[in-house]
């Protein structure tokens, strides 16, 4: 295979000596991945083709050539030792799902939960915009693994970018390197992803800090039946960092649907009582839950230790012993900056104190990065996300606004923030001062199984109705309390959205590859691929509850160790709870409220079946699945058939 190359003598170097074969320089002899690769580089044909190392010095010469491009900013703020401030593009922010499509044969396969096309015509009318699209550009090939190296349920992926960017965030968010090559070599598969952000580079065009393609040149799909992934035209998050969004929750649920184990946007965390029982749990949220905060959470009940394993996506298969264990696929952490703050999640803001990239962010002059409900105070002048001033705001000292001497009620009227409302950090897992490190590898006594999971709980943004905490009955109850999931809507275009459940099923919305009712199906299928006595045991948790006034009646952050507390008695079976329609709720007494100032009257509020709240519910979800045609017919029966059950056993209470 032989490719155009720069003459090696000088940059611009005119001579049309014939460039060395790239075969030579190919580190692996792996027919798929060579062929893989080749087709791509006469495709898209890039000026060079590199292959990533994983090593700590590449990370950092890609990073030092990216300051020197003007793509990257380096901060030099003590505390930010070897970290990065990326801008994106201003149209450039955020994961498109408007242009995220599962493209399998059948659009019933793909469900009416995603966007569909014909793989044969969207391969054809990508393979036209990827023709050409790194002119001017290194390719670079990324092989990662999703998973710790030799854990039976990790997955290997090889990623195709133009893009630095990705490649410093994929040696951050993935495990990369020489290693992962050295097992495809060896036979072992990998999921094939490519991506462009789709800017090729005339001779001598001088290139942007953030390149990109517009919005209707953007695709990000998924093809389930060929386990592939082909990414266009954007640099940002999810749709360019393929190991996340697109291979370890779209393709991997795919891959686990067919294989027999799940693949869910799940945190992993490890709770130990004062006694040293331990015991991992899963939570799946919406967004704007905190997730991640209650991944890194700081137990306020005296004797309990918390230690994260991840934060966003878990894979589960079941073990020898009939119990689901789990791994986290991931090695960092991708977070949402604004809010993250000393108060909402300390270890998340320490995991941000060395090897870091910041995107869209606000550059401090200290050479430090801020942004809003950080909890610390702004600087008098900064660089906001778009790379223009920014000021302290004249009456709140941890606001900024686009002018100085702006006052709070200016800004917000505006809708300005200095930081990115999408603003992230790429932290490694491994700086996070609570992680689970044996969790972390995979490691359960030792051995490379992954964490056996007791818990599973679901959750989301509900002011009304849904109480503190909520036990399923059994498996299939558990899985419809998963279906039901979702958040209130509070701000809408259409402002008669607003108070209407938008649900987010399992919080896999976005992120299942494929028909959701076939993954509720898959779902109760667990039951039958495990021990059913050893099954996790599913709880539905609600943070959000609001009084009559508007407040929040539960303190949330660290004071939801009281009801991980519970969890723990329930599953240990040392403590009664109430059953009633909706499941087995707490005794007031039973949620230990020391150090905490909730009242016994508001915890009897959160624990309280609320029958007329609950009807409402019911008909909203029957509505949802309505609406969807219950997911194109495939809705199992099971799931009716709960809903139903719980609309009777509301009906006979008093
Ligand atoms: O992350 C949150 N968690 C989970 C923490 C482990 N948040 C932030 C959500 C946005 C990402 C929460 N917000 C939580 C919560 O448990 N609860 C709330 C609501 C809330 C907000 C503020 C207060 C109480 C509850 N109290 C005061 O501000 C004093
Ligand atoms: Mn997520």
């Amino acid at each position: 295979m032989v490719t155009k190359k720069t003459c090696k003598k000088a940059a611009g170097c005119a001579c049309k000596k014939a460039a060395p074969a790239v075969a030579e320089k190919q580190p692996t002899k792996n027919a798929k991945l060579l062929a893989w690769v080749n087709q791509y580089v006469k495709l898209c044909q890039p000026d060079n083709v590199y292959w990533c190392t994983g090593t700590k010095k590449e990370w950092k010469d890609i990073c030092e050539q990216m300051v020197a491009n003007g793509q990257f900013i380096k901060l030099t703020s003590k505390n930010r030792k070897d970290c990065y401030l990326a801008r994106s593009h201003e149209s450039d922010v955020a994961r498109v799902e408007g242009r995220t499509y599962i493209s399998s044969k059948e659009k019933v396969e793909a469900g009416p939960t995603n966007n569909w096309e014909d793989p044969a015509q969207l391969k054809e009318t990508l393979r036209g915009l990827y023709k050409g699209c790194m002119k001017g550009r290194t390719m670079y090939i990324i092989p990662f693994a999703m998973g710790p190296l030799g854990n039976p349920i990790t997955k290997l992926g090889v990623e195709i970018t133009d893009s630095p960017y990705v490649v410093v965030n994929m040696e951050i968010m993935t495990r990369v390197g020489t290693q992962v090559l050295k097992a495809i070599d060896k036979g072992a598969d990998f999921v094939p992803c490519l991506h462009s952000v789709g800017a090729p580079l005339k001779k001598g065009q001088k290139d942007v800090a953030w390149p990109c393609a517009p919005m209707e040149k953007k695709y990000i799909v998924q093809f389930p039946e060929d386990g592939e992934i082909w990414s266009f035209g954007s640099g940002y998050g999810g749709n360019a960092l393929l190991g996340k969004k697109c291979f370890a929750l779209r393709i991997a649920s795919t891959l686990a649907r067919r294989e027999g184990w799940m693949a869910e946007h799940m945190l992993i965390l490890k709770l130990t009582s004062p006694e040293g029982h331990v015991h991992y749990m899963t939570a799946a949220f919406p967004s704007a839950c905190g997730k991640t905060n209650l991944a890194m959470m700081q137990p306020r009940l005296e004797g309990w230790k918390l230690e994260t394993v991840g934060d966003d996506i878990a894979w589960i298969k079941p073990g020898k012993d009939g119990r689901l264990y789990a791994i986290n696929p991931e090695n960092g952490f991708f977070g949402v900056a604004p809010g993250t703050s000393k108060d909402s999640n300390p270890n998340a803001l320490d995991s941000c104190n060395k090897n870091t990239i910041f995107t869209n962010v606000v550059l401090t002059p200290d050479g430090d990065i801020w942004w809003e409900d950080m909890g610390v105070k702004a600087p008098k002048e900064g660089v906001d996300w778009k790379g223009n001033p920014c000021y302290v705001c004249a009456d709140d000292p941890y606001r900024m606004g686009p002018k100085p001497g702006m006052t709070k009620k200016e800004i917000k009227e505006m809708g300005y923030v200095a930081a990115h409302k999408n603003s992230r950090f790429t932290a490694p897992a491994v700086n996070c001062p609570v992680l689970d490190k044996d969790g972390f590898e995979g490691l359960f006594d030792g051995e490379p199984v992954g964490v056996p999971i007791d818990a599973m709980l679901f959750g989301g943004r509900r002011p009304s109705t849904i109480p503190l905490v909520n036990q399923a009955k059994d498996w299939t109850h558990g899985v419809f309390m998963g279906a039901a999931a979702g958040s209130e809507i509070t701000a809408a275009v259409i402002s008669d959205k607003i108070g209407q459940v938008r649900r987010d099923p399992m919080a896999m919305l976005p992120f299942c590859g494929y028909n959701m009712g076939d993954y509720f199906m898959h779902w109760l299928t667990m039951a039958l691929r495990t021990d059913a006595t050893k099954l996790p045991k599913i709880f539905f948790v609600n943070w959000f509850r609001k009084d009559a006034d508007g407040n929040f009646m539960w303190p949330g952050y660290g004071d939801n160790s009281r009801v991980l507390k519970w969890i723990c008695e329930r599953i240990e079976g040392n403590v009664e709870a109430v059953e009633t329609p909706i499941g087995f709720l707490p005794n007031p007494d039973d949620i230990d409220l020391t150090g905490c100032d909730v009242s016994k009257k508001t915890l009897k509020e959160l624990l309280t079946v609320d029958k007329a709240g609950w009807e409402k519910e019911l008909e909203g979800l029957g509505a949802d699945w309505a609406a969807k045609e219950d997911f194109y017919g495939r809705l199992p029966y099971a799931l009716k058939a709960k809903l139903n059950e719980i609309k009777d056993g509301l009906a006979k209470m008093k």
